[in-house]
């Protein structure tokens, strides 16, 4: 059997991920990809659990090493428990974040040593990498203001201005460092604009399968 595909979508507030998600899921399973679609922190019982402590506002204030290892705690339980086994199946797997967001967010914004975050995924992941990361990529404000529309905002949206550029500039230095596995799609664009782009990659993505 033959392995599917593991492809990530990431970038900052608001950058449409989950309106883009859905779309992505439509024009794969138009192909007639089994897809299973996840997401980070969560996908499994255990993990959603981590993910509400890690997203909830709280009074005391939450140290970055600890903030590190509960997003690889659960990407660990995720991982063997969710993405390796549908994998294995020969399904693909379209997940919302994954260890990018860790290298952005942990490294780019909280300003934690990028050494130490690839020493825990070599260790919760062995060699396994995405096959594809689609990174929205949109200006910092832009995106804010989008995702301010949405309500209460988590632990994440209420950083500063300054935390999300350097998340975005962490996601642009990585791509620029891996063309091969990355792909940018500019979510500044109108959304039937994007959309256009995301087929375009997805019918390329299928055709060379
Ligand atoms: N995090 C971390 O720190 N480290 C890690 O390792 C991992 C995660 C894995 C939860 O992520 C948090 O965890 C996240 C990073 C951290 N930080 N935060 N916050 P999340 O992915 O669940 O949360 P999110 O980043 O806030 O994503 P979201 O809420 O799902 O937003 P989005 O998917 O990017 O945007 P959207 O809801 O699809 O769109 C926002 C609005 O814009 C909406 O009204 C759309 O209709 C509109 N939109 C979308 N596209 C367009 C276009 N093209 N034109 C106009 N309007 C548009």
């Amino acid at each position: 059997m033959q392995r599917g595909k593991f492809i990530t979508i990431e970038g900052t507030e608001g950058v449409g991920k989950t309106t883009n998600i859905e779309f992505i899921t439509d024009c794969l399973s138009g192909h007639g990809v089994e897809l299973l679609v996840t997401r980070e922190p969560g996908g499994t019982p255990l993990a959603e659990e981590v993910r509400q402590l890690l997203l909830a506002r709280r009074d005391e204030a939450v140290d970055e090493t600890a903030e590190l290892l509960l997003m690889f705690a659960a990407r660990a339980q995720h991982l063997n428990r969710l993405i390796l086994p549908a994998l294995e199946a020969g399904k693909w797997v379209l997940c919302d974040r994954f260890t990018d967001a860790t290298y952005a967010y942990q490294g780019g914004g909280r300003g934690l040593d990028m050494a130490k975050i690839a020493q825990l995924e070599n260790l919760v992941q062995g060699s396994l990498r995405p096959d594809l990361t689609i990174v929205l990529d949109i200006e910092v404000q832009r995106g804010l203001a989008r995702a301010r529309q949405r309500g209460r905002p988590d632990r994440f949206e209420t950083e500063t201005v300054r935390f999300f550029e350097q998340v975005r500039a962490t996601y642009l230095s990585r791509a620029a460092q891996s063309p091969e596995r990355y792909r940018i799609i500019d979510a500044g664009q109108p959304l039937k604009q994007v959309q256009t782009d995301l087929k375009a990659l997805t019918d390329n993505l299928v055709s060379n399968n």
